[in-house]
This record gives C-alpha cells, sequence and structure tokens, in this order.
C-alpha cells in the first residue's frame, strides 16, 4: 500500500479479496435478471416509494435526464420506462437516502477512510453541508457556504499567476453550470481546463475535426433503423450504454447486420432480450452480432488496413465497391490512402490483428455491397498510444464507402458521461477558441486569456512540480480517473488548497492539498428551485441534441446548492463585485445564462425550441457534407501507422476496463454479471493458454508491474481468471489498475493515457 507525506494517506486503499465467486459468462444481456439486479439496486438506496418516483421521472419530456451515460432517448419514449440497469444503479446512486454529514466526519477521520475501498466510500452516501479539511488536521470540518467561498477567493489571490490554478470537469455538470464555470476561469486569467473527456474521447475529437471538420458524430438515433452495417469497434454497450441494444435490434429487425470488433466476446453484443418490451423479456431474445472479429488489443489499425486492402482488390476488379462520386466531390487524398495500402502485406495484417481470415473476408463481403454503414466506437479505440490514428482509420473506411451525410451511415463515437459533449460545446477546454474569446468579450467586455491551457495529465504533472497550487473539481474523481494513482495523489498532495464540488464522496476528497473543501451539490434528480420556482437545465447528448432536464426529487438536505450558484459564489468572492458580469444573478437565474449561452455558442439560438421547450440539434457539417473549413474544403483521408509494441517474451498487453457494476470511479456492486465474475474485481482476465504455459492455473495470485523509463509501478493481489481473450493479452478493472498506467505515457495529440494498452508483467505470488 502508498502512504504518502504528513496525513497517512492511502492513495488506492485496500488490497484484500472480497471472496470471488465464478460462473459461465452469460450468453445475454438484460432480460428479466438485469430488471431484477436494477430494482434491488433501487430499493436498497431508495426505498420502494421514492424509486417508482424517481424511475417514472427519468428520461421522460418533463422529467430529468438519466445521469448515466449519454446515450439518447427516443422521441418516444417506451411505456414500460426509458431507462436500462445501469442508469437504474446510476440514479439509486444519486439518490441514495444515506448521508455523510459531519457526524460521519467526526467519527471517520480522512486518514481512516482511505482505507476504505471505493466501493465503501461511495456507499457512505451523499454529501450534505460544506466541509473543511484544515491544515494539519485529519477529521473534515463543518463550514459555511460563505466563508468557503472566501477562503477559495483568498487561495486564488494568493497565486503568483492565474495558471497556477487548475479547474476540472467532469461530464455530469449541465451546460449552464459548465458555461459559467468556464466563463469564471477564464475571467480569473487562466485555460487551465482540464476534463474528463481528456482521460476519454478526446482522441475521437482530435481526429473527427482533422478529417471531417467537427469533433464529433454525425448519426443520429433513427439512422440506426436504416442503417445496412454497423460497426461496434472498442465498446462494451450492453454494460456501458445498454440502451444502445435497443438501436442494434431495430437495425437488426430492418434487416440490418452488426459486426463487433473487440478483443472479448462480449455478452450485451451476443444476444438481447429487451426489458422495455414484454416480449423482449419473454422471449428468446434478439441476436445482435453476426460477426465478431475477436481483435487483438491495440491491432484495429492492420484489421482495418486489411479490410480497406481487400476492399480496394475488388474494387479495382468491379469498379463500384468504393463510392467514387463522393471521394471525387468531397474528399482529399483517396491516391495516397491507396498507395500506402499496397506496401503492406495480408499475411503480415492477418498475423498482425490476430482475427480469422475467413471472418474478415464475410466482413469485406458485407461492406463491398452495403454503403449504410455507421461505425461505434468508445474507449477501446481511444486510450492508446494512436488513439487518434485508430479513429481516422475508420473515417478512412467510411470515407471510401460514402457512408457520410445520409441516412443509415456516419460516424458515432459514443460517449460517456451524460453531458460531456455540452461541457465541451459550451466552452470547457484548455484549448484556445479564438472565435470563443472574440465572443465573450463582445458579450462581456473582458478579454479572456490566450495561452493555451493545461489537460489533464499536464495538470498532474504541473500540481507534482508545484507550479500549480489550487486545484479545483466540478464534479468527477479525479485522483482516482487519472492515470498514475500514486504520482497523482502526491501532485494533489502538493496544492496549497483542493476543492470538490460533488455529490458523493470519493477518494479525491482524502488525498488532498493542505486545505480541502468539500462542496456538496444537488442531483440531476433533485428538484431545484429559487424563490419556490423551479429552475430546470439543458443538456447536450452523444448525437449533439440539447434538451431540457429537470430535476424532481426532494434534495438529500437543505444545505445544498446548485452549481451555477456555487461557481456564482466563487466568482462573487474573488471579484467582490468588481468586475463586468453579474455573477449572483447570473447563477441564480438560469435563462439568463441560457441566453448569454445563446449569444455566445453557436448553434444555440433555436427559436423552435424557446417556444416549445423542445429538444434541438446542434449544427453539424458533416450531415450537411461541408468540408469548407478543411485543407482544400475537403474532407481528409489519413495515412496512418501501424501501432508498435516491441514486446519482451515474458510481457503482456493490459486494458483496464469497466466491470457491469461500476460508473467510472463509482463501484455499484461487485459483480460483473455478464463476464460470470462475482463478489471480486480484483481479478485479471488472461488467455487460457498463457495461464497454462505461465504454469498458474484458476484463482492463482499474482502481481503486476509496469516499467516505463526506468520506474517500475506496481498493482498488487490480482486472482488470474483464464478467459476468451487473445494470447499475450490480459484485461482487469479500472481504477484498481490505474497504479500501473504511467502519466506520461499517452495518445499522440490527444494526450488521452494509454490505458487500454499498457505493457505489464506478472508474478506469481
Ligand atoms: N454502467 C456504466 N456506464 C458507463 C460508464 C460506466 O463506467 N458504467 N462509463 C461511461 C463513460 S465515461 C464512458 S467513456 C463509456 C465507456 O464505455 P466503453 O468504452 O464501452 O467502456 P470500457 O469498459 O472501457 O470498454 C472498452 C471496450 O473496448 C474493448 N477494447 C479494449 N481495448 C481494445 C482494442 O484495442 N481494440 C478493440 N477493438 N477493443 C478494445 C474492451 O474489451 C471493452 O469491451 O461508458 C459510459 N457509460
Ligand atoms: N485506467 C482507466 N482509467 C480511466 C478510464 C479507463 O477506461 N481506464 N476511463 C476514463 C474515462 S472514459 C473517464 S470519463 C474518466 C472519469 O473521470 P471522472 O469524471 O473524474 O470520474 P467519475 O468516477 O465519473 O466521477 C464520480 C464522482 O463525480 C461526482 N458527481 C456525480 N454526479 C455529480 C453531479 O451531478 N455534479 C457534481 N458536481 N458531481 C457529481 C461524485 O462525487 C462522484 O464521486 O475516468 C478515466 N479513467
Ligand atoms: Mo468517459
Amino acid at each position: 500500500m502508498s502512504t504518502i507525506k504528513k496525513r497517512n494517506i492511502s492513495a488506492v486503499g485496500p488490497n484484500e479479496f472480497t471472496g470471488i465467486k465464478l460462473k459461465e459468462p452469460a450468453n445475454y444481456a438484460a432480460g428479466i435478471p438485469a430488471v431484477k439486479v436494477a430494482l434491488q439496486h433501487a430499493f436498497k438506496e431508495m426505498g420502494v416509494v421514492k424509486s417508482f418516483h424517481a424511475l417514472s421521472q427519468m428520461n421522460q419530456k418533463e422529467g430529468f435526464d438519466c445521469p448515466g451515460c449519454a446515450w439518447p432517448d427516443p422521441e418516444k419514449p417506451s411505456k414500460l420506462g426509458e431507462y436500462c440497469e445501469n442508469g437504474v444503479k446510476a440514479l439509486a446512486e444519486e439518490a441514495t437516502n444515506k448521508k455523510v454529514d459531519q457526524n460521519f466526519f467526526s467519527k471517520h477521520s480522512v486518514e481512516e477512510l482511505s482505507n476504505w475501498s471505493d466501493y465503501q466510500i461511495g456507499k457512505s452516501g451523499r454529501l450534505v453541508e460544506p466541509m473543511i479539511l484544515k491544515p494539519d488536521s485529519i477529521h473534515y470540518e463543518p463550514i459555511s457556504w460563505q466563508d468557503s467561498y472566501d477562503l477559495i477567493a483568498e487561495e486564488l489571490r494568493k497565486l503568483d499567476s492565474p495558471n497556477e490554478a487548475i479547474f476540472y470537469t467532469s461530464g455530469r455538470s449541465s451546460n449552464e453550470a459548465a458555461f459559467l464555470y468556464g466563463l469564471f476561469v477564464r475571467a480569473f486569467g487562466t485555460n487551465n481546463m482540464p476534463d474528463c473527456s481528456n482521460m476519454c474521447h478526446e482522441s475521437s475529437g482530435v481526429a473527427l475535426s482533422e478529417t471531417l471538420g467537427i469533433g464529433k458524430g454525425s448519426v443520429k438515433l433513427e439512422d440506426f433503423d436504416e442503417a445496412e452495417v454497423v460497426i461496434v469497434m472498442g465498446q462494451n454497450p450492453g454494460t456501458n450504454h445498454p440502451r444502445m441494444l435497443s438501436a442494434l435490434q431495430k437495425c437488426k429487425e430492418n434487416g440490418g447486420k452488426v459486426i463487433s470488433i473487440n478483443p472479448l466476446e462480449e455478452a450485451g453484443l451476443i444476444r438481447f432480450k429487451n426489458p422495455q418490451q414484454v416480449k423482449g423479456i419473454l422471449s428468446s431474445g434478439t441476436p445482435l452480432t453476426d460477426i465478431h472479429l475477436q481483435v487483438k488489443i491495440n491491432q484495429d489499425v492492420p484489421l482495418l488496413k486489411l479490410i480497406i486492402k481487400k476492399l480496394a482488390a475488388l474494387d479495382k476488379e468491379k469498379g463500384d465497391v468504393f463510392d467514387h462520386e463522393f471521394i471525387k466531390t468531397y474528399t482529399k487524398g483517396y491516391k495516397e490512402l491507396l498507395k500506402d495500402i499496397k506496401q503492406y502485406q495480408e499475411e503480415d495484417l492477418i498475423r498482425l490483428c490476430g482475427v480469422k481470415e475467413e471472418l474478415i473476408d464475410e466482413v469485406v463481403a458485407l461492406l463491398a455491397k452495403n454503403d449504410k454503414i455507421i461505425i461505434c466506437w468508445a474507449m477501446g479505440l481511444t486510450q492508446h498510444k494512436n488513439g487518434v490514428e485508430n479513429i481516422k482509420e475508420c473515417v478512412n473506411l467510411l470515407l471510401l464507402k460514402g457512408s457520410l451525410g445520409k441516412p443509415g451511415a456516419g460516424t458515432c463515437p459514443v460517449r460517456g458521461h451524460s453531458n460531456v459533449q455540452g461541457d465541451r460545446t459550451v466552452g470547457i477546454m484548455h484549448h484556445v477558441s479564438p472565435a470563443l474569446n472574440k465572443s465573450i468579450e463582445a458579450t462581456f467586455g473582458f478579454t479572456p486569456p490566450d495561452t493555451e491551457g493545461l489537460d489533464t495529465v499536464h495538470a498532474i504533472e504541473a500540481m507534482y512540480k508545484k507550479k500549480a497550487k489550487v486545484f479545483i473539481a466540478l464534479g468527477g474523481n479525479f485522483l482516482s480517473a487519472a492515470s498514475d494513482t500514486v504520482y497523482t495523489a502526491e501532485a494533489l498532495q502538493n496544492c496549497s488548497l483542493t476543492v470538490n464540488i460533488s455529490t458523493k464522496l470519493n477518494r479525491t476528497h482524502l488525498v488532498t492539498g493542505k486545505t480541502a473543501l468539500i462542496l456538496p451539490t444537488l442531483g440531476r434528480s433533485e428538484l431545484d428551485e429559487k424563490n419556490g420556482k423551479q429552475r430546470f437545465f439543458t443538456v447536450e447528448n452523444s448525437m449533439g441534441k440539447v434538451h431540457r432536464s429537470k430535476g424532481l426529487m426532494k434534495p438529500v438536505s437543505d444545505n445544498l446548492k446548485s452549481e451555477p450558484e456555487i461557481v456564482g459564489g466563487i466568482a462573487n468572492a474573488y471579484f467582490k463585485g468588481n468586475h463586468a458580469v453579474q455573477w449572483k444573478s447570473l447563477s441564480e437565474n438560469y435563462e439568463l445564462i441560457r441566453e448569454k449561452i445563446e449569444v455566445v455558442i453557436k448553434g444555440f439560438n433555436n427559436i423552435e425550441h424557446k417556444s416549445k421547450g423542445m429538444g434541438f440539434y446542434l449544427p453539424n457539417n458533416v450531415r450537411d457534407l461541408d468540408f469548407s473549413k478543411l485543407p482544400g474544403q475537403k474532407a481528409q483521408f489519413s495515412i496512418c501507422n501501424l501501432p508498435e509494441h516491441k514486446l519482451k517474451e515474458d510481457e503482456f498487453i493490459l486494458m483496464t476496463i469497466r466491470s457491469h457494476d461500476q460508473f467510472n470511479t463509482t463501484i455499484y456492486g461487485l459483480d460483473d454479471r455478464y463476464r460470470g465474475i462475482y463478489n471480486e474485481r480484483r481479478v485479471v482476465l488472461m488467455n487460457h493458454e498463457d495461464v497454462k504455459q505461465y504454469g498458474l492455473k484458476k484463482l492463482d495470485i499474482i502481481n503486476l508491474t509496469s516499467h516505463y523509463d526506468n520506474k517500475e509501478r506496481k498493482a498488487i493481489n490480482f486472482l488470474v481468471i483464464p478467459y476468451n481473450i487473445p494470447k499475450g493479452n490480459m484485461a482487469a478493472y479500472f481504477p484498481e489498475t490505474n497504479v500501473l498506467v504511467p502519466y506520461n505515457h499517452f495518445a499522440d495529440k490527444s494526450h488521452t493515457p494509454i490505458s487500454k494498452s499498457i505493457v505489464v508483467r506478472m508474478h506469481k505470488v
């Protein structure tokens, strides 16, 4: 266990086992077990009455947006409820009746709490009052809202430069909160706005912007009804976006085919029993995947190159496999791409990706004769050194087929947090956008800073090197989500002040700067009132549609503030009324914030939406096939290199993934039902032959180490599970394995940590 400095704090918590039980991996997703498990979680945290009240409002037109993932709601929500098992767990976690109050903190010191598991920490309940951890103290104590704002303002004023402060955001905040926060950070004078998306879809944003001119996907939900082929790559929707399975089901019912590309055969992609349809629950369900390509970790580029090479050969023969009209009209770099593809030998590509050639040929045949193709992807593509190129290679395939800007076709990066896309749209970013700065200056009368800020990995480094001293987080669990847990812990502990605006207790509240504040905020599902008037927020889903979210449940405490109010409170204390922006009135009246968003951010000025209170799509140039902002005014083909991993004989590639019972660092429970793993998170999935070859057997205990730049990092106590995973590959859960991810190894251009391809060794205990 790693302990650090002064306060005797554990950065990672206990390493003990919790009592594993194994079953066969499941061969279908959802169905009755999903309904049962969902309700168990809801009843346990909220009680029966509150559960049904809350669930009847989730993802409904006049209700609140699910606090889980960003998958869009259909135009007509299901009468049986428009939510999934994991959405119910997300809600139960937020709307729990348990409370973390001053008695809790006087009973448990941060030193003690840091030795609890993330599961135990999360289960303690909702944060209900502002708390302070004073220097040299190990117990949080209550503090008033005003005193906490004043303290933050004072620490910010003490800094030699605004760039010594870091302002992190996680993707659950509303558009209104995020806009105000970004505005304050710029008014304060820095662009140090690392965001959870730096660890998530940043690679998608970079790749899509460079090739297609917008960092977002192009498909709408309806496109799944028409798609002829949907490719799901590096994504586990059965667990992380369960409502996506309904879209895949519909695609199948309409005659479409689903291809999954994944080192694991995820249950959610095999067969689906739709819990929102009576027939779905009772029948044997819909088979989803037609062809599964079991690619080796991070060998998607060789696989895609092989597919493109085979398609090119067919096109040469037949002339109509690629969409030559589309290529000529809309793209740049076709000849170079064809030339590049020629240098690779099929045998080499087959060997690298590890997939049977017959299966690849089946996929090629399907792609050759269809052009309504959607490619969906998530972390399996983004969190690698070549994350950006993984996505560019997908874009190459879509461009060759002309599969953009028409119904049933396009790009579909499946987002994580429920408003991560919206937060970015309204200005949370470390990059400088000259257009946005100009617009802010014209609207608010101050000049935003024009130097690039720090992203997540560079913010960690700056804090570690004591170049940044104040850390403020609007949501999230920075320590456990970020790479290199022990290094990041030290980085946070080097700060003079760390502040977390949060709903639930997590490890970042325990591994803190000299002084720390917890500022408790209202959750999505909770009623947000001011002077007896109910307020609502807006969010943007994974497909660029903005809509309202209105909480309805009684807040867990009277002493919570909304996120905009907290941001306004800090801004007010800092500027003391001496600033062009009316922080107080803005933070209390979200209508005023929305008016400003409409002026500052393109696409929000939607009259129809305003009059009817309905959702609206933001502009998307790919849907209109408008590439005028790109070089030559064309969409760009890209030449991507093969990923390189020079493994020594005893080295493996490890991907760190989510179990079925967690939302990022929030651990709902200890089961990974679809993978057949129960009551344990300290496991490593290993190929059957590898297990034998290394003289191991099921449930042996191993330690894992990674070695980068002559530094050994260690994760101890993991149980071996022989599993259907390619040779040389391993899988384990995050955040437990984040200790192995070096902070300074990340994707080119996007700086997303290499959480899906860590080179490790294992050591039998
Ligand atoms: N219930 C629940 N929902 C969630 C979340 C959650 O934790 N719990 N998290 C939310 C967030 S923030 C996000 S970003 C998304 C994450 O959603 P996902 O990206 O689906 O989440 P991961 O568990 O990281 O799964 C990655 C998948 O990629 C595969 N994979 C790994 N490496 C490779 C590779 O090199 N190539 C290919 N082809 N596949 C690979 C893994 O086997 C796994 O199936 O989900 C969101 N929704
Ligand atoms: N090794 C490894 N590391 C990873 C990943 C991986 O696949 N592998 N995935 C990465 C990805 S994709 C992501 S997105 C990041 C996630 O990084 P984060 O977003 O930082 O982490 P979360 O676990 O989602 O944050 C949970 C905390 O958010 C707070 N919270 C919840 N709801 C609200 C709200 O409405 N308002 C406020 N203010 N706070 C709220 C609660 O206090 C809760 O404890 O992790 C990344 N880390
Ligand atoms: Mo994410």
